[in-house]
């Protein structure tokens, strides 16, 4: 559930490989332990996208990731809080509430489990993504950026 996962349920192309999205359900948090699961059940790497404040929900399994030495890579979109929600009081109201959010570092935080962490950019970042998938364990790439919604998704 983050703008990027809108994204992707709607126009990304998974080719050969398969794709699972909380979309139905709606549930902050899925991404990351559910890939991790995936990742040391099938022994395949795994690709999670969450937002920054969804990451917030299951920052415990960075651990869990670091112990298995699991084949995953986390992006974390870092648009400083609630984007979604910032975008939809913003077009509804023409200002937002209780939108912003604290939070850490997270490469810094990945770092701290011992896990390769990345900062990107939006031009780099699919060739930052693409270089953790030649590298045993766990990685984590922050995307520090301001996503727009995939509209059709909403209508
Ligand atoms: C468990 C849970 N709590 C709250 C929500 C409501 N909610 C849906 S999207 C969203 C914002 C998510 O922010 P972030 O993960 O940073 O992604 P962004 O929208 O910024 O891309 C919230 C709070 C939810 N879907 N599930
Ligand atoms: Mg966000």
């Amino acid at each position: 559930m983050t703008i990027a996962g809108y994204w992707a349920w709607s126009v990304w192309d998974p080719q050969d490989g398969a794709f699972h999205s909380a979309q139905g359900a709606g549930g902050l948090g899925f991404a990351f332990p559910a890939a991790l699961a995936a990742a040391i059940a099938t022994g395949e790497r795994t690709f999670a996208v969450s937002g920054d404040g969804g990451s917030m929900y299951s920052i415990a399994e960075l651990a869990t990731a670091r112990q298995h030495n699991a084949d995953i890579t986390w992006l974390i979109v870092d648009d400083g809080g609630y984007g979604i929600l910032r975008e939809y009081m913003t077009a509804e109201f023409g200002t937002a509430t209780a939108t912003e959010l604290a939070r850490p570092d997270f490469a810094q935080l990945a770092a701290s489990f011992g896990i390769p962490a990345h900062t990107a950019t939006p031009d780099n970042v699919g060739e930052v993504v693409a270089a953790t998938f030649d590298t045993d364990g766990p990685a984590v790439v922050v995307l520090p950026a301001v996503l727009k919604m995939f509209a059709p998704t909403h209508l």
